[in-house]
């Protein structure tokens, strides 16, 4: 028996959600999973019908009957787990799910646990540890991007990339090793520069791997995105037009807006977490002042801030001063955002503005002139952060970022010995390690603590 699966039981639970719907769908998996539907189903005899097909009939148990239903039939190897396999599709009412899966459960099914089909299909090498995980990541992902990152490490792309570093650290250790058997001979059979350049190589690729987690849990979180400026710069009417809505007061007193207002947007399939905040300027006014320090505090958490200008009319000293000493403190990425622009353009007002070094973004807030840009601008970056990478290959899960980080200490020991002339040996022991750990992405080299530890984040049924 294995550890942590039994594969000679046959496990059964409901894969859909639970509630009330059109369709439920049971499914059913393990050595006996044919011959248990055949007892309970009446229609064709299930144990003689070819595999990959669908069959309608009843479940009947004594002389009760639970539901008209529809059975997939799977035989092994060719079925999600491995294993014979089948689905039935019920009428989704969580009295008829829960009898017939009380049924099948009579008849020697057992209740799967979370996750345990996911496991059984990796154990039996459907897919490996990264494919098992972009299912739950498909199932868990709170965004389009999140999906499309998952799905793309269903489809192996993760796995690929992992086998393809793991070969050339072999190729590196075998290398190292045929140097050692001719170390006698003072034959050198590859030079250390070159082993090290290598390891460096592989290193800067696992650490590209390592920000692309960074880049996925800040799309995935959603971006956050405050907007300040001084009073009356038109940030209230700047959050409507984004939303579409006449969400915050807007007037031509300043001061207007006092607290934060917190709205999301999604632009481009990315969720933005809008903030509009009280306009800054010095004040003597206690609620105002309170006001601004919760715009500082928003605006230094902020991933992207857009500092809002109105350059229709000419920017006094005190005003230029705040701009440029929030683009020093602000941690965030900035915009500055020309405003009002279809009131005419104070030249003045821009020559000042002209010490920020990235193009403004030139918008009219009330008509919403220049909105698309702004948007196209927000998006880009969003992106900014992820130009060093040479390709779109995004991990997702911390588990994955945290053996890759455990890799590369591995890796960095190994160089570390060589380029301190330490010899290959001593590397060599490094490597190994390395490639051991590297080797839990995949799952060809695990143990069942992390298993159980995967498997158990997943849903029943799954
Ligand atoms: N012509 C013109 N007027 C604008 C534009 N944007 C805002 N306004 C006007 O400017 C005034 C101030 O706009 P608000 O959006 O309240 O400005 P705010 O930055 O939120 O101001 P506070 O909340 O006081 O900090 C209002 O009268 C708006 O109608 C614009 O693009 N063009
Ligand atoms: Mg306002």
């Amino acid at each position: 028996m294995n550890k942590i699966t039994d594969f000679s039981r046959t496990i059964v639970a409901l894969a859909t959600a639970l509630g009330s719907g059109s369709i439920a769908v049971i499914r059913m998996s393990g050595p006996d999973a044919i011959v248990i539907i055949n007892r309970v189903f009446k229609g064709k005899n299930l144990e003689e019908v070819p595999a990959n097909t669908i069959h309608y009939g009843r479940i009947v148990d004594g002389d009760r009957e639970f539901d008209q239903v529809l059975v997939s039939v799977f035989h092994t190897p060719h079925s999600y787990t491995g294993e014979n396999y089948i689905e039935i599709s019920c009428h989704a009412n969580p009295f008829i799910v829960d009898d017939i899966i009380e049924v099948l459960m009579n008849h020697g099914a057992k209740a799967a646990r979370a996750g345990e089909y996911t496991l059984r299909a990796f154990l039996n090498g459907k897919l490996d540890l990264s494919q098992a995980e972009a299912v739950a990541g498909i199932i868990q992902a709170k965004s389009r991007f999140g999906i499309k990152n998952s799905l793309e490490q269903l489809n192996g792309k993760l796995a690929s990339r992992i086998i393809q570093m793991r070969q050339q650290l072999i190729d590196i250790l075998g290398l190292m090793e045929i140097d050692l058997d001719f170390s006698e001979e003072e034959i050198e059979i590859i030079p250390n520069a070159q082993i090290i350049s290598r390891l460096h190589k592989i290193e800067k690729d696992l650490s590209e791997l390592k920000t692309s987690y960074n880049f996925a849990k800040l799309l995935e979180g959603g971006i956050h995105l405050t907007i300040i400026g001084e009073p009356n710069a038109g940030k209230s009417t700047l959050l409507n037009q984004l939303l579409g809505e006449n969400r915050a007061i807007t007037s031509h007193i300043p001061g207007t807006t006092r607290d934060t207002i917190h709205e999301n947007i999604v632009i481009n399939d990315v969720l933005i977490k809008l903030v509009d905040t009280a306009g800054l300027r010095k004040t003597r006014d206690e609620l105002e002042s309170e006001g601004i320090k919760r715009t500082k505090s928003q605006a230094l958490q902020a991933d992207i801030v857009l500092l809002v200008v109105d350059v229709s009319s000419s920017i006094s000293d005190d005003s230029l001063n705040l701009v440029k000493e929030s683009v020093n403190w602000i941690k965030g990425q900035v915009l500055l955002v020309a405003n009002k622009i279809d009131k005419g353009l104070n030249q003045a007002t821009l020559k000042k503005l002209s010490f920020f070094k990235k193009p403004l973004v030139s918008i009219s807030a009330i008509n919403g002139e220049g909105l698309k840009e702004l948007e196209k601008s927000i998006v880009e970056q969003v992106s900014a952060g992820f130009e060093e990478y040479s390709d779109d290959l995004i991990i997702t899960s911390k588990r994955q970022t945290e053996v890759i980080e455990k890799t590369t200490v591995h890796l960095y020991d190994a160089r570390h010995v060589l380029e301190n002339d330490g010899g290959f040996e001593f590397a060599a022991v490094d490597l190994r390690q390395a490639l051991n750990v590297l080797g839990e992405i995949t799952g060809e080299t695990v143990t069942d603590d992390i298993l159980n530890n995967i498997f158990a984040n997943f849903c029943i049924g799954k």
